[in-house]
């Protein structure tokens, strides 16, 4: 027998794939479509203060390698989000679940997480430090000062499980810096990588998004090598106590596999959903577990973080 369950700061969940937020989460329908697939869980699409509707189209194109997209943050407000996930898990069989959000100042994060702190919801939110597409507003987590600042704000009224959405880094000073902030408050989780930011796809002589003038996030078979480095340097760094979600051109039962040797406890598929659907989960969990078979692993203990290096 072969388990793909996981925990993520004690919430149960029977297999490791979900969505990444932003695909299959923007209304109760897309959401129960995911629900009722063979994901693990779903979380949400990021929640602001107020809905929004986004940047103009086309925001989002695929190619053979991956995406690009400037959504600019399109929403229901947090407020949708959290209402329904509290009506889904009154069900005493409902799946665990987790909740994204961001204000679009510090005023508003804290104003949304003060509402959820006050609310009678019990489960996870994920706080998301790295949008890249809000033109005029850049990515909190590049900023170490401002991040630890919104953190330890955050932390002195905000008392349930909470983790954090992180953009790419690429140096390993930054991967040292990032973690030794992280490690000061009680995290949950990081969720290693959002859309490597402002990448630039071109069809013929033209670009392929409409806004930011064809700028975008970088999502799929490009980014996986980025995420891999990203979860293990975060899997080194952190302390125990603050697990790493993986996500990050996952779109194979190998992907998730190198996602949680790397020390991924949870992998979520963000691209590849979009392209095949939620007959994805089935798919990407039949292939990781016959790799787990044929690798004579147990559980997902077995193998997570055992990265092996060259001596
Ligand atoms: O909505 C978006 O443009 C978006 C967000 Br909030 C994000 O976190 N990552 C991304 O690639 N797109």
């Amino acid at each position: 027998m072969v388990s793909t369950s996981t925990q993520i700061a004690g919430f149960h969940f029977e297999n490791c794939l979900m969505n990444a937020a932003g695909i299959y989460c923007m209304t109760k329908e897309e959401l129960m479509e995911i629900e009722n697939s063979q994901a693990g869980s779903f979380i949400t699409k990021t929640g602001t203060l107020e809905a929004r509707s986004g940047n103009p189209e086309p925001r989002y194109s695929a190619t053979s390698l991956g995406s690009i997209n400037s959504m600019g943050l399109p929403n229901l407000g947090f407020h949708y989000y959290l209402d329904f996930v509290r009506e889904l898990e009154k069900e005493e069989s409902s799946k665990n679940h987790f909740l994204s959000v961001v204000g679009l100042s510090p005023d508003e994060t804290h104003l949304i997480l003060k509402e959820i702190q006050a609310s009678d919801y019990q489960g996870l939110v994920e706080l998301n430090l790295s949008c890249p597409n809000v033109p005029g507003k850049p990515q909190i987590a590049y900023d170490f000062e401002m991040t630890e600042n919104i953190l330890s704000d955050i932390f002195s009224y905000y008392k349930k499980p909470l983790g954090i959405k992180l953009p790419p880094y690429f140096d390993i000073v930054h991967f040292d810096q990032a973690a030794s902030i992280f490690n000061k408050f009680p995290l949950s989780f990081v969720n290693c990588i959002n859309s490597i930011g402002n990448g630039l796809v071109i069809d013929d002589e033209q670009v392929v998004i409409k806004p930011k003038q064809g700028f975008g996030g970088i999502g799929g078979d490009y980014i996986k090598p980025t995420a891999l480095a990203n979860v293990h340097a975060f899997y080194q760094r952190l302390n125990p106590s603050i697990q790493i979600i993986g996500t990050g051109g996952v779109k194979s039962g190998r992907d998730a596999f190198e996602h949680i040797l790397c020390g991924a406890s949870m992998v979520q598929i963000g691209t590849a959903l979009q392209e095949e659907g939620p007959a994805i989960f089935s798919r990407i969990l039949k292939e990781l577990e016959e790799i787990m078979l044929e690798k004579g692993y147990h559980s997902l203990e077995d193998f997570r973080g055992k990265l092996h290096y060259l001596s």
